[in-house]
């Protein structure tokens, strides 16, 4: 991978933890076409990266992202956002295996929203906001502002925040679940970080196993999501960790999960 030139990447921040923080402060990092496929690239090196267990993806304390670049989008026809095909950048990211938690503070906006949802979990600082104002802008949302943050927070909820482009607060976007968590700004890494740890120790196997069975419950039916989990659950019995795991509780000790 050549050195980005919008992001930073740190593979091992913490044991099996890498960072990815979004570095175009001028810009409260927008996100250009050259940034998201940084980002798709550095996700897909993690992903397969046996010494990472947890990514955290973050825009540090000042601003998450403000959204898709509006300058490098603004004399674009429909015929040229067709063909770019920003939208296979985004999902890629989705298809990441491993958990993305991310860290939020300041403006989550737009594309910036969208992103933070495309994560697994998000920890926000006091200072978040949350908002798709595309509508200001004569557009509408376009990666999963109205599909994503309706199964989060409820349709009439997502439907006034994408109607009016109005912002919510972190306090309110916790309540409303999307969200996990507040912090003060100050702590904003340390608790993304413990959340990753406490997900780091589990099997990696299982972690992934599991973020593929929750994710598939918007896909499917209630039937459809219960067979894939099962199915999902059996294949972690063909795992060496799933025999660490009940060897250890059984001796009463610690498993060392390896991920094999
Ligand atoms: N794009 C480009 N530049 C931006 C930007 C953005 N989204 N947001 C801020 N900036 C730039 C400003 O232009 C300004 O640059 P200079 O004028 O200094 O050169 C600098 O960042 C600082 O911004 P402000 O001076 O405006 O700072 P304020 O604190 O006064 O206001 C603000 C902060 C966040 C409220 C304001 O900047 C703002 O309203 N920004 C735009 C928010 C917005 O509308 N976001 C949605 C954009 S549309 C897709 C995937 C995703 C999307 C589309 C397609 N595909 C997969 C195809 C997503 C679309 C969007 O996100």
């Amino acid at each position: 991978m050549s050195t980005p030139e919008f992001i930073k990447v740190n593979p091992q921040v913490e044991k099996f933890i890498a960072l990815i923080e979004l570095n175009r402060p001028k810009e409260l990092n927008a996100l250009n076409r050259q940034l998201m496929a940084e980002v798709r690239d550095a996700l897909k090196v993690l992903d397969e990266d046996d010494n990472v267990r947890a990514i955290i993806l973050t825009g540090g304390e000042k601003v998450f992202a403000a959204g898709a670049d509006i300058k490098q989008m603004a004399n674009a026809t429909a015929i040229d956002m067709f063909n770019i095909d920003q939208f296979s950048t985004w999902d890629q990211i989705k298809k990441t295996k491993k958990p993305i938690i991310a860290a939020v503070s300041g403006f989550a906006l737009g594309g910036g929203c969208e992103l933070a949802m495309i994560c697994d979990m998000i920890i926000a600082s006091e200072t978040a906001k949350f908002g798709q104002p595309e509508i200001k802008i004569g557009t509408m949302p376009g990666a999963g502002g109205t599909q994503r943050l309706t199964r989060a927070i409820g349709k009439v909820r997502a439907m006034e925040m994408v109607l009016t482009g109005k912002f919510i607060s972190a306090e309110e976007a916790l309540n409303a679940g999307l969200i996990n968590k507040i912090v003060p700004v100050e702590l904003l890494y340390t608790e993304t970080v413990k959340l990753a740890k406490e997900i780091a120790k589990q099997s990696p196997v299982a972690i992934k196993l599991a973020k593929e069975s929750v994710n598939n419950a918007f896909n499917s039916t209630l039937e459809e999501g219960l067979l894939f989990e099962r199915k999902n659950f059996y294949l972690t019995f063909a795992s060496e960790d799933q025999k660490e795991g009940m060897a250890a509780f059984v001796e009463k000790r610690e498993p060392d999960f390896k991920g094999k």
